[in-house]
Order: structure tokens, then C-alpha cells, then sequence
């Protein structure tokens, strides 16, 4: 179809703003009274659950136990009853305050904690409320003056609903030649503003809203972004403060769709593939607490980094030994690589600014995970604070994983193979158009490994006729999507052995030819403890294979050598931003990939505490220019992960997944392999006579059949 870029003269009458309300929005969705049934209906089932547990759990509620529904129901009441709430006030968020790490080792009493975080709208003012669940007393009422938090869900349907309606973007609407039926199909995806020292955003509680269309209501809306239009709202007033209108770029009328009502067919040579646990999962689940094999650890949740891993120990023939006190993905950014008004602030925390727990879904069995499962439900507040129930929010499951260990003898003539199994526990977030995918893995010979997923819709913008842009891809008429980058902050506070630990830093160097390398093919490795905070901020660096080491500093293995575990790093890239960008100084984190810091009780986020329009140097780099001691300490360490998105055309219209990730193997942690005594696999599937199986053994006649790795 023609755009009519033509800007006419009159303004939009009534009765056509009236009708341009009537296409859905997220509001609709998200507050109808349908949605309302299945909440409740959700709410009640997520209540029955955690009833069925209390009464077959055999442990205690632990000290990292997640608020359970009822205690974020008693949070708010207790809230709602203080004499200083008032009625305009408005709940971001309801989080368990951890108790301090020693006390839970020195197993002294724990109280039950709640922080309640309170937007105060008419004051513009965000405040920290402290509540004693175990004495239902609110313990503090703190003014936060300049900070905010996470941007609620409510939010997103207000920034939607809000600009939508305004007379000012009808107008700019009609200028980009939408008819009624298309300005009604419009939808607003609310953002971040980050911090760019605009006064008029100065003390206000600021969102974007940045426009798409859609050819029908399920339509795919990142196939037509209404480009050279921005808006900013007032989230305390919700009034629109301002609407950038810069360019009319034609918006991209082809359509661009992957669900499934809107394929013509399927491939269909895909013959049935099953799990099967005849005799159920091999991991035990006791309140939030798992034990697999030898591994145990207890399951958190909250609003903001979604699961948390609490107490990762190993048994070690009878010594239930220590590993990890509490390990999370503590920060995400994205930043986009684009000057175009649409993108150029496109900076999205989505921990800090969009709470990777209040975005995270609920799991479906035999699509996002397969097999024997159990799932972990849990809850968040909304601004009401009404509970948010998050069903099947965790799933924990085992995956068969190739071979753990094999050789063949070939004197004997005989085969020795371990199939490897991993016990998988991950959660999934939507944070508007990407899905983030987060899994844990525990292996057998006592690694743990980090893998993050990313897939959902790359962000988009339009182009001219003609026009290309320098700093994405096109991938449709008059469309493109702008390159960015990923990273991710992995918070780990490891206990190897005992909570004093070092990071020792190991690079492997090669002299050149002569006395010391007579050869020429010797290399060996360097080991570095890094001492101070300064000197533990690190870098990768392919050319000395450097790694890092997390040693514990009282105990020793066998051969005398520190007990450890090594960072093995995966993919990662650097930062194209500049350090004295807006999101350079607020990211500041993202530049280097290793930092250590002294544990403390409210050093939690690499970016800060409140990194939502927060101006920036808070964080690790603000904490770390004190150059506190990390040697033999209780010391925390952040990996950061980086994935570098130049956008490829079979990442549109729906991106598979993109992985990236880290292992920690232990390293002198054992004495040697410690999955020995994992057992021979019963050659179950090969002797039932598969052909492809007895081909293989044809070709070699060891025994290839149970090999098969994936
Ligand atoms: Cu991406």
C-alpha cells in the first residue's frame, strides 16, 4: 500500500480517538476480566501447592526459603496498616531480605524479612519499607530520594494506554498516513529512559513509549515500527511530557508472523521422540531444597533476578562439602549500537529496570522442558499490591548429556563408557520482545555450568526507500534491525571448602626459542593471586588462555594443592559503547569480565542498587575504587558474559536461540575423576537391534553402540 506522508491541516476529531481505542493492548489483556478468572484460578492453584508441600515437606522452612504467598500478603497488610501508607501509594516490589551469610552458617536464629518497595506518586518519592514477619512489626519506612525502581508491569499497560490515547499521537499517527483501522492497531512498547541529563526529565519517574502496528490484533508488531516517534511519560502523573516527531519514515506494511495460526504447513518427517523415566527422576525435592546424586542445593526466587541458587555443597564421600553460598544473574544490559531516535536509547537493564522475575513465565511441560519435571511455583506483587502468582515458574529436570568418560584399550580389546547425566534447573523471562532464557547444569564429575539463552524478536526500525543503515541489517522492505549487544553479570559468592577464598588468575605464557624453551614447543602457566579489588578487575585474553581459579584458602586436596574451582570461560566479547556514553557510565560493569569484590550485606548489584534513570558509577565500579582486600577473604566474584548481536536475517522474524555461558570445574577440588562410580549404562536401546546401532558395529567392531553423543 502508498503511505500518505502528507501532514493534514486538521486535527483528529473526537469520535476518531474514541474509535482508536478499540484495537487490544497489553491493558486489555492484561486487566480484562478473563485474565482476571485465570489469575485467580492460578492464585488458588499456586496456594494448594505450596499447602501440599508444608504438609510432605520434611524440612523446616530454611533460611532461603522465597517469600511464600501468604508472607508477601502479610508484607502488604502490614504496609497497608502503617500509619504513613497512603491510598495513592503503589508497591514495586516485595523481596525477602536474606539473612547475613554468617549467621546462617553459625545456624543462629533466623527472622523472616520482608523489603517492601513503595512508590509514592503525589511526593515523588520511592520508599524502603522494612517488615519483621516473624513479629509482624514494620521495622523501617526509609525515603530513597532520587532513586527508582524496576518499572512495574503496570506500568507497561499505563505507558501503553496512556500515550496511545493522547490527541498529540493521533496526530503524529495520521501525519505517518495511518487510517482509523490501522491508528487502532497501534501498540506502545514501554521502555526505560536511562539517564541522559534531559531537565525535563530531572526528579520525574520517566518511561518511553515507542510505536509499532500491527495488520490485526495477533499480528507480529516488530514487522511495522513507526519509526522517528518517541514519547515520554510521566509515570507518577501519567501525562505525556513529550513526543519526539523527527522523521516520517514510511512504516513497513509486510507482514512478518511465526506463530503457528499463521503457517501454511509444517514439516512432517518428524517421528515421535520420548523421555522416558520409568521409575521417575533421580533428584529429591524437600521444600526448596534438591539433592541429586551427590550435589544439594537450595531453590530461590524473587521479583527482580528470577531463580537464585542458595548453598551449592557436594558430597564427597560422606563430607558434605561446601561449594557455592549463593550464586544469580544479578544484572542484564542491553545496549544497541544505533543513533537512530528510536534506538539510540535503547539501554534496557532488565534485572534493575524490569525485575527478570516479574517477567518470568510460566513453563509448559513438552514445550519448554521435557522429561520427568518438577516445577517451582512462586509469586510477585503488582502495584496494588495483589499477588502475581508465577506457576511452574522453575523447572528442575534431568537431561541425558552424550558421554561423561570413555576409553577403549586397545590390547584388551575392551571399552570402558559413562554416559553423562545433568541435572537442569532453569527459568525463562519475557522481557518485551526477547525471551531470556537462564539454565543451571550440575554434572557428574562435579562441574556446574552456566548457559543463557537468548531468543524472541530482534528490535526493529524503518528505513526510507533506499536508505540502509550503518548500524543494523535490513531484513524486510523499508525495514532493519539494529545491532547490539547482551551482557550479563553472573553474581557468585563461593564458599570453596569454607567462605575464605582467593582468586588466582592463570595465564599460560611461551618463551621464545633458546635456553629456557630449547625446542621451541614448551609453554607453561603463570599462576597470579589477585590481591586488592583494583587488581582483580580482569579482562580476557585469548593469547594466554587466562582463566581464573577460585581457591579456597584453608583447605587442601590431597597433593597439597588448594581446593578450587576454575572459571572456564566460553564465548564473551567487549563492549562497543564508549566508557563516557550514558550507558558506558551506567554499564560500567560490562567493561571487564572478572571483578572481585569483599562480600558485604548490600553490595548485591554490579550496576547499583536502583540502576533505573540512574546517572551511573554505581555499582562494582564505585564500590571497587576503595581497593578493599580480596585475598583469603570472604570475597564475592562477578563474571560477566557477553554476547555480541550483529543481526542475521534468519534471526527475523523469530530468533532461535542464541547460547552463551561458563562452566566452573573443579580444579584440585577432587582428588582425581570423581565420576568413577558412575555406573556402566545397561545398553538398553542398542540391543534392542536398531539398524542404525548395528551399522555402527559393523563399521568398528569395539563397542561403538552406546556412544551415540549428541
Ligand atoms: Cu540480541
Amino acid at each position: 500500500m502508498t503511505i500518505d506522508t502528507t501532514v493534514p491541516d486538521e486535527h483528529v476529531p473526537d469520535e476518531e480517538l474514541e474509535a482508536c481505542a478499540t484495537g487490544l493492548s497489553i491493558g486489555d489483556t492484561r486487566r480484562s476480566p478473563e485474565r482476571a478468572q485465570t489469575r485467580a484460578r492460578k492464585l488458588a492453584r499456586m496456594d494448594a501447592w505450596y499447602e501440599l508441600r508444608a504438609r510432605h515437606s520434611a524440612e523446616h522452612a530454611s533460611a532461603f526459603d522465597p517469600l511464600s504467598p501468604n508472607e508477601m500478603r502479610r508484607a502488604v497488610a502490614l504496609v497497608r496498616n502503617h500509619e504513613s501508607f497512603a491510598y495513592h501509594m503503589r508497591f514495586a516490589s516485595v523481596m525477602l531480605v536474606e539473612p547475613r551469610k554468617r549467621d546462617v552458617l553459625a545456624g543462629t536464629v533466623i527472622r523472616r524479612e520482608a523489603e517492601v518497595l513503595l512508590l509514592d506518586g503525589v511526593h515523588r518519592m520511592t520508599l524502603r519499607v522494612g517488615v519483621d514477619l516473624d513479629s509482624d512489626d514494620v521495622t523501617r519506612w526509609e525515603e530513597l530520594p532520587g532513586q527508582q525502581p524496576a518499572i512495574t508491569l503496570d506500568e507497561f499497560v499505563d505507558i501503553e494506554i496512556e500515550t496511545k490515547a493522547h490527541p498529540d499521537v493521533q496526530e503524529a499517527l495520521r501525519k505517518r498516513g495511518l487510517d482509523i483501522q490501522q491508528r487502532a492497531l497501534v501498540t506502545v512498547d514501554p521502555w526505560s529512559p536511562g539517564n541522559f541529563g534531559y531537565p525535563e526529565e530531572e526528579g520525574r519517574r520517566v518511561g518511553r513509549g515507542i510505536f509499532y502496528m500491527r495488520s490485526q490484533n495477533d499480528d507480529n508488531q516488530y514487522a511495522h515500527p513507526i519509526d522517528g516517534l518517541v514519547a515520554l511519560i510521566d509515570l507518577d502523573t501519567l501525562e505525556l511530557i513529550g513526543l519526539q516527531d523527527e522523521d516520517v519514515y514510511p512504516v513497513p506494511m509486510q507482514d512478518s508472523n511465526y506463530a503457528e495460526k499463521f503457517m501454511d504447513s509444517f514439516r512432517d518427517d518428524l517421528k515421535p521422540l520420548e523421555i522416558a523415566q520409568p521409575e521417575g527422576a533421580s533428584f529429591k525435592v524437600d521444600g526448596w531444597k534438591v539433592s541429586w546424586q551427590k550435589w544439594s542445593f537450595h531453590v530461590g526466587f524473587n521479583q527482580r533476578e528470577g531463580l537464585v541458587l542458595h548453598n551449592i555443597r557436594y558430597n564427597d564421600d560422606g563430607r558434605d562439602r561446601p561449594i557455592m553460598y549463593r550464586a544469580s544473574l544479578a544484572e542484564m544490559t542491553v545496549p544497541y549500537g544505533d543513533t537512530s531516535l528510536m534506538q539510540r536509547r535503547k539501554n534496557a537493564f532488565d534485572a534493575g529496570e524490569y525485575g527478570l522475575g516479574a517477567c518470568a513465565n510460566t513453563l509448559e511441560l513438552g514445550c519448554d522442558c521435557l522429561g520427568e519435571i518438577y516445577y517451582f511455583s512462586s509469586a510477585t506483587v503488582n502495584a496494588s499490591g495483589e499477588l502475581e502468582p508465577r506457576n511452574n515458574v522453575i523447572c528442575l529436570h534431568e537431561e541425558d548429556h552424550g558421554i561423561l568418560w570413555k576409553h577403549y584399550d586397545q590390547r584388551t580389546d575392551k571399552t570402558e563408557v559413562r554416559r553423562s547425566r545433568r541435572l537442569v534447573i532453569s527459568f525463562i523471562a519475557t522481557i518485551g520482545n526477547y525471551e531470556y532464557a537462564l539454565y543451571w547444569y550440575f554434572y557428574q564429575d562435579g562441574t556446574m555450568e552456566l548457559e543463557l539463552k537468548a531468543s524472541g524478536i530482534v528490535q526493529t526500525g524503518a528505513l526510507h526507500d533506499g536508505q540502509v543503515s550503518q548500524h543494523g541489517l535490513t531484513i524486510g522492505k523499508n525495514l532493519y534491525a539494529p545491532h547490539h549487544q547482551h551482557y550479563f553479570s553472573v553474581r557468585m559468592d563461593p564458599m570453596i571448602d569454607g567462605i575464605d577464598n582467593r582468586v588466582v588468575e592463570l595465564n599460560t605464557h611461551a618463551d621464545p626459542t633458546g635456553p629456557t624453551n630449547p625446542y621451541g614447543n614448551a609453554f607453561y602457566v603463570v599462576e597470579t593471586p589477585l590481591t586488592t579489588e583494583q587488581k582483580a578487575i580482569r579482562d580476557l585474553n585469548l593469547a594466554t588462555a587466562r582463566s581464573w581459579v577460585i581457591e579456597s584458602s584453608t583447605a587442601t586436596n590431597a597433593l597439597g594443592a588448594p581446593t578450587a574451582y576454575q572459571i572456564t570461560p566460553g564465548a564473551n566479547c567487549v563492549p562497543y559503547a564508549q566508557p563516557d556514553s550514558s550507558i558506558g557510565k551506567r554499564a560500567a560493569y560490562m567493561y571487564h569480565h572478572l571483578w572481585v569484590t569483599p562480600w558485604r550485606e548490600d553490595e548485591n548489584y554490579p550496576a547499583g542498587a536502583y540502576p533505573n534513570q540512574n546517572p551511573g558509577d554505581d555499582g562494582l565500579p564505585k564500590w571497587t575504587a576503595a581497593d578493599r582486600n580480596v585475598l583469603d577473604d570472604d570475597i564475592v566474584v562477578w563474571y560477566t558474559l557477553g554476547l555480541h548481536h550483529v543481526v542475521r536475517q534468519e534471526d527475523w522474524p523469530v530468533m532461535p536461540v542464541d547460547c552463551m555461558g561458563f562452566s566452573l570445574k573443579a580444579r584440585g577440588f577432587f582428588d582425581k575423576n570423581p565420576a568413577l562410580d558412575v555406573p556402566p549404562s545397561a545398553a538398553a536401546h542398542c540391543a534392542t537391534g536398531h539398524t542404525h546401532c548395528d551399522e555402527l558395529s559393523d563399521v568398528d567392531d569395539h563397542d561403538a553402540r552406546c556412544d551415540a553423543n549428541h
